[in-house]
């Protein structure tokens, strides 16, 4: 009896419920570095695609059990639209209309002693983030031995699964991230974003990877 009642129990599976976070200030707080029109296609349209896609990528991963060439062959969508995820998720709190400025503490005591200075860090993560070929990301990490990094990413290759580094602070630089608003510019929207950058995040992410 016992038995016969356990097999007509529904199969325990994952539910994968990522959801799109909301942002802590409208589309438009972030203007005149960042335009409404961007901030709102990125986050409703972009950042909730690789969502959906994860959720859905995600179930898939679930339902194919032991198959193991089902499993592979949802790798490269797993990657990409989680990453798309956990990079965008990371963005929008780095990011804040009352940033700028320079960061405070053990962060800016780090930066200045990992890169000769706040000016030459800034010039050092802006140029190579402009020099991303295609898209992609620049980071700026903290590796196992505590030691600030300077990094890309390319596509939506996310830096912590992918290169073991913490993230703490993310510039976007696909396209649409900033081609509405700078079009081919992308040096003019690298060099803006950091007066909307959210240094107390940064500083917050740092700390608890301490
Ligand atoms: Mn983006």
């Amino acid at each position: 009896m016992l038995r016969h009642a356990l097999r007509h129990i529904p199969r325990l599976t994952t539910r994968c419920q990522h959801t799109l976070p909301a942002l802590d200030y409208d589309y438009k707080a972030l203007e005149p570095v960042i335009n409404g029109e961007i901030m709102e296609i990125h986050h409703s349209k972009h950042h909730a695609t690789y969502v959906t896609n994860l959720n859905a990528g995600a179930e898939a991963l679930a339902a194919a059990g032991d198959d193991v060439s089902k499993v592979i062959s949802l790798q490269q969508g797993l990657k990409f639209n989680g990453g798309g995820h956990i990079n965008h998720s990371i963005f929008w709190k780095n990011l804040s209309p009352n940033g700028g400025g320079l960061p405070t503490g053990e962060l800016l005591a780090a930066i200045e002693a990992e890169f000769g200075g706040f000016d030459a860090f800034k010039a050092k993560m802006s140029g190579q983030t402009v020099g991303i070929q295609g898209s992609g990301w620049g980071w700026l990490g903290l590796d196992q031995s505590k030691r600030l990094v300077i990094t890309t990413c390319a596509n939506q290759d996310p830096l912590q699964a992918t290169t073991g580094l913490t993230p703490l602070l993310g510039i976007d630089v696909w396209e649409h991230a900033y081609y509405l608003q700078y079009k081919n510019v992308r040096p003019s929207y690298v060099g803006a974003i950091w007066d909307v950058v959210n240094w107390e995040d940064v500083a917050a992410r740092y700390a608890a990877a301490l």
